[in-house]
C-alpha cells in the first residue's frame, strides 16, 4: 500500500494506477476504522481494479464546540487495517494541504444541507462537500463508497454529484451494527459503560417506528411520537431529533411508505450519535 501525504503524490499515483480504464474506488474516511469502515473498503475490494482509501478528520465540518481536538487519530492501527484490507493507495494529507492558505471556496448544497444533522451542526454538510469534492477531484474515482448509517450525508453527496455533473458513481453500504444493535461509531469510543448501554435508546426509538409502521400505522406525527415515547424510556439520552423524511431530499413526510428514511440523533454527555432506518 501506497501512503502518499501530498495532493500532487496522491495525484500522480491515482492517474498511474487508474490508467487504462481500470475501475478506480474511493472510500473516504476519518480514520479510527471499525467494521462499518471495514465493510466500505471490502465492497470497493469486490468492485474496483484499484482501491483507494482516504483519512482526513475535515476541520471545517466540525463546529466551534465540536470534537475535532479530541477526535481519535490512530493512525499506525488504521494504516495496518487498510494494508490488511488490500487497499493499494492511502491518501492522508494534513489541513494545510486540503486547504491551502487563503481558501475561500466552498461546496454548498442547497437546501438539504439544512435537513436533519445539518439543522443541528450548522456549516456541517458544507464541510462534508466541499471536503469530498476536493478528494474527488485530486483521486477522480469511478466510484465512491459511503455508508447508509450517514444517510443525509449520503443524499448531499448524491446531489453535489448531480448538481456539479461529477463523473463519480455513488454506492451506499449498509449500516454495521454490533450483536446489541447499536450502530458502529468512531465515537462510541467516548461513552462510558453506562452510556453505551443508554445508547441503544436510539435504536430501539427506530425499532418502535419500524413496527407500529409494520402493523399498519402510516400517520408520520403517530409513528415518531411512538419512537419519541420509546427514546424517552431511557434517561440520561437527549434527543436531537427523530424524523421521516424523503431519503433524497431530507424532506419531512406526512405519511410513511415504502423507502422512507428515519433518523434519529441523540446526545450522551457531550457524544452525539445518529443512527436511521430505511422503511421497506
Ligand atoms: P467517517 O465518520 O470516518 O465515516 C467514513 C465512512 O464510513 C462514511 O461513509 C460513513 O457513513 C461510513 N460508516 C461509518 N459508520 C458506519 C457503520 N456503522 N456502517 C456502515 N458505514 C459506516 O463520514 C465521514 O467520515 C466524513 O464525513 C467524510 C465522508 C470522510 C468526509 O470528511
Amino acid at each position: 500500500m501506497r501512503v502518499c501525504e501530498t495532493v500532487a503524490t496522491m495525484r500522480a499515483e491515482c492517474a498511474s494506477l487508474g490508467y487504462g480504464g481500470r475501475r478506480l474506488g474511493l472510500v473516504p474516511t476519518m480514520g479510527a476504522l471499525h467494521e462499518g469502515h471495514l465493510s466500505l473498503l471490502r465492497a470497493a475490494r469486490a468492485q474496483c481494479d484499484v482501491v483507494a482509501a482516504s483519512i482526513f478528520v475535515n476541520p471545517t465540518q466540525f463546529g466551534p464546540q465540536e470534537d475535532l481536538a479530541k477526535y481519535p487519530r490512530p493512525f499506525a492501527r488504521d494504516s495496518e487495517l487498510l494494508r490488511a484490507e488490500g487497499v493499494d493507495l492511502l491518501f492522508a494529507p494534513s489541513a494545510d494541504e486540503m486547504y491551502p492558505t487563503g481558501a475561500v471556496t466552498h461546496v454548498n448544497v442547497e437546501g438539504l444541507s439544512e435537513r436533519l444533522c445539518g439543522r443541528s451542526r450548522p456549516g456541517h454538510f458544507r464541510g462534508v462537500a466541499t471536503v469530498v469534492s476536493k478528494l474527488f477531484h485530486v483521486v477522480q474515482p469511478g466510484v465512491a463508497f459511503f455508508g447508509q448509517k450517514d444517510a443525509a450525508q449520503v443524499a448531499v453527496i448524491r446531489a453535489m454529484v448531480r448538481d456539479l455533473l461529477l463523473p463519480v458513481e455513488i454506492v451506499a453500504c449498509p449500516i454495521v451494527r454490533e450483536s446489541d444493535g447499536l450502530a458502529l461509531s468512531s465515537r462510541n469510543v467516548y461513552l462510558s459503560s453506562e452510556q453505551r448501554r443508554q445508547a441503544l435508546a436510539l435504536f430501539r426509538s427506530l425499532l418502535r417506528v419500524q413496527e407500529a409502521y409494520e402493523g399498519g400505522e402510516r400517520d408520520a406525527t403517530r409513528l415518531l411520537a411512538a419512537g419519541v415515547e420509546e427514546f424517552s424510556r431511557e434517561t440520561g439520552v437527549r434527543l436531537d431529533f427523530l424524523e421521516m423524511v424523503n431519503p433524497e431530499s431530507l424532506e419531512p413526510l406526512e405519511f410513511a411508505q415504502p423507502g422512507a428514511l428515519v433518523a434519529v440523533a441523540g446526545f450522551l454527555g457531550s457524544t452525539r450519535l445518529i443512527d436511521n432506518v430505511v422503511l421497506s
